[in-house]
């Protein structure tokens, strides 16, 4: 391929590419495939490593940087980033409206309402069209430079989808959905490292990374709500803007609404207070704004915050309860987790009984007694916490706890590693971890075990039936009919589920593995990169780390996993056992070019025409005479016509001869 064919191709596959990342992220509704979207972003790596002039800034491939940063360098902001001014009852909320009303000379004045995204401010300043650097808001007037980070996220357009744009700073809020902080901090825990308190902490702690490739695996997000500094598209009120900044590709919260008077703002924001513990990610109120940019103009503002805006607060849900016990649990890597159980109380939505104490620090931190009563709220509406302790609520009954120097499930002595806040059970095969190692394997998310919960488990480890993952496939018949709450029936629909998890997919595989630090995410890069365990098992830490999204955490532990014996021996049982441990690309049964439309353009060297029609329809695929969006490759061999301007314009990926060659030639050994 020549430099010219190679610029067009990616061309193709960038704007491709983006349209996915865009149906994914910002829409939310994909066309394609999660492997489809793989294979692209593949094909554009392999095209720039070959042609490295042809990266450009905005290549989708520069999302994740390769190299940690020194540290980070500071950006001023065009127009300041301000603050917003708080109204904590309904009664300031009226008082704003009188003051903009007095302020514009009596005019009719209609309001924006969104809600408050509780995330990290950030500025996004585009030239041309295209993203030239993303920053905190530091103090307002100076921000820190986090470009390579926020470029991770995925919903943050590179190039704008609007034309005319010279220059403009988009502002919003990123931030970390609630369930992507329930995993991280649970993930957090299982390291011995501290948990983030709430979602925004997370999502502040995740911007600030060296190393974009953690910032990468963070699972952030965006929503903006607004611009600084503006030069090309005109826009009247904030309504405007938001409308423009959606059609520009930006991901805008769809719950914004205008209103024509304080009421129907009010009625608005209880509306959304209702349903805050509903969404997936936290809002601390609502921010009202005023909607014509001309009243804002005139309104102006204070050396703060703006006059034509203010926050409605919502108050965090707190309750008291009393703490009854405090157990501990002893998790999948050893980690032992105290946990507060309380008199059951509602709290966000939900009827709540206990809360994580993370750590023995932390218990004496807050010199939390069991008996004592406590102020308990949800860390960002997520985790069931405990605030603080009502010292003048002693009766003198309560008593301190100490996490135990044994460990509960198997006596072995627990330690505590330098500059970790964990406490370990050390012991490999110590049944309580034994028993989470097992739950994890089955779960969902890894095996898919159906019927292989955690009192199966409990009674299989019991009976010394199974010892670790492996033992799974050995088990027969007589083995399960004889458990508790499990007849014959069950006992073979168990048998069934797992005699059918040996053909998960990889990744699912190596997550249920367990190995620390390795998420799902990170198992999905894994599986992608090496096809097989095997292949996983003999991978260099050094060839590990130089995957991007795989941190040196987690390769450091991937090649600890693996240097273990037990591990291996695991391994190869399950090998042996018949579990699926390289990645199967095809579905069994079909044709690998199934369902695959081809176009041709352009004398190929080594086929005549017939030759590769035939040998397309042999593997699977179709041949049609013309490019259309339904068309998935248009191979391209000498002075191509027309067909291959349709495809680029179209986004069709571009096969040359050699490509073909290699797809048909690896489809046909597949099959
Ligand atoms: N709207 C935060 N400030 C916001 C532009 C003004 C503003 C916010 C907002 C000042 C949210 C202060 C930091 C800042 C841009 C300054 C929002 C949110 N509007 N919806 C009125 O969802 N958290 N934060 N950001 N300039």
């Amino acid at each position: 391929m020549d430099l010219e064919e190679a610029r067009l191709k990616a061309r193709a596959l960038r704007e491709q590419i983006e349209y996915h990342n865009y149906r994914y992220y910002v829409l939310d509704d994909p066309v394609i495939s999660d492997a489809e979207y793989d294979r692209l972003m593949r094909e554009l790596q392999t095209l720039e490593r070959e042609f490295p002039e042809l990266i450009t800034p905005d290549s989708p491939t520069q999302r994740v940087g390769g190299e940690p940063r020194p540290g980070f360098t500071t950006v001023r902001h065009f127009t300041p980033m301000l603050s917003l001014a708080n109204a904590f009852d309904e009664e300031s909320l009226r008082e704003f409206d009188r003051r903009v009303r007095e302020l514009v000379g009596g005019e009719p004045v209609e309001y924006v309402v969104e809600p408050k995204i509780d995330g990290l401010a950030v500025s996004l300043y585009y030239e041309n069209g295209l993203l030239v650097w993303g920053a905190t808001r530091g103090d307002g007037e100076v921000g820190e430079d986090i470009t390579p980070n926020l470029k991770t996220i995925r919903s943050i357009p590179l190039r704008l989808r609007a034309s005319g744009v010279r220059r403009v700073e988009v502002r919003g809020e990123a931030y970390m959905p609630k369930a992507a902080f329930a995993e991280l901090n649970a993930a957090r825990e299982e390291a011995g490292e501290p948990a983030f308190a709430n979602p925004r902490n997370a999502a502040a702690g995740s911007l600030r990374q060296l190393d974009p490739r953690v910032t990468a695996a963070r699972q952030l997000n965006i929503y903006v709500y607004g611009l600084g500094l503006v030069e090309g598209p005109v826009l009247a009120t904030h309504a405007d803007a938001l409308a423009w900044l959606r059609e520009a590709g930006f991901r805008v919260n769809p719950g914004h609404r205008v209103c024509d008077s304080i009421e129907e703002v009010l009625a608005y924001c209880r509306e959304w207070e209702g349903k805050r513990f509903d969404l997936p990610y936290v809002i601390d109120g609502m921010v009202v704004k005023v909607n014509s940019l001309d009243q804002q103009r005139r309104l102006g503002a204070t050396l703060k915050s703006p006059r034509w805006a203010v926050a409605f607060k919502f108050p965090p849900e707190q309750a008291v309860t009393v703490i009854e016990d405090i157990i501990v649990r002893v998790g999948r890597t050893g980690v032992l987790t105290p946990t507060a159980l309380f008199r059951p109380v509602r709290l966000a939505g939900t009827t709540v009984s206990r809360a994580t104490l993370h750590n023995e620090d932390l218990i004496r931190e807050k010199d939390v007694r069991i008996g004592d009563h406590v102020v308990v709220q949800k860390a960002g509406d997520v985790i069931p916490e405990v605030v603080r302790v009502l010292p003048e609520r002693r009766t003198g009954g309560e008593r301190s706890y100490t996490l135990p120097r044994e460990c509960p499930a198997c006596g072995a002595s627990t330690v505590r590693l330098e500059g970790e806040v964990a406490r370990r059970c050390p012991n490999m095969a110590c049944p309580a971890q034994l028993h989470e190692r097992l739950i994890h394997f089955a779960s969902r998310n890894a095996m898919d075990i159906a019927g292989l919960g955690p009192k199966i488990i409990a009674q299989l480890l019991d009976r010394g039936l199974v010892r670790n993952a492996a033992d799974l496939y050995a088990l027969r018949y007589e083995d399960l009919v004889g458990l508790e709450r499990l007849g014959p029936k069950s006992a073979q629909n168990l048998l069934r589920a797992i005699a059918e998890s040996k053909d998960r997919p990889l990744a699912q595989l190596i997550f249920g593995l367990g190995i620390r630090h390795v998420g799902e995410r990170a198992a999905r890069v894994l599986a992608e990169r090496f096809g097989s365990l095997k292949n996983l098992m003999a991978a260099s830490e050094e060839e590990l780390q130089g995957i991007p999204e795989v941190g040196p955490k987690i390769a450091a532990s991937v090649v600890a996993f693996f240097a273990a014996e037990e591990n291996r021996e695991i391994v190869r049982r399950l090998e042996r056992a018949g579990v699926r441990t390289r990645e199967e690309v095809r579905v069994r049964g079909d044709l690998p070019l199934a369902g695959k439309t081809f176009v041709l353009t352009g004398a190929l060297e080594r086929f005549t025409r017939q030759e590769a029609e035939r040998l397309i329809a042999e593997l699977g695929g179709r041949v049609a005479s013309s490019v259309s969006r339904k068309t998935d490759y248009v191979v391209v061999g000498e002075n191509p016509g027309s067909k291959l301007t349709r495809a680029v314009a179209l986004g069709i990926p571009l096969l040359s001869e050699e490509e073909f060659l290699a797809l048909v030639g690896e489809a046909g050994r597949r099959s």
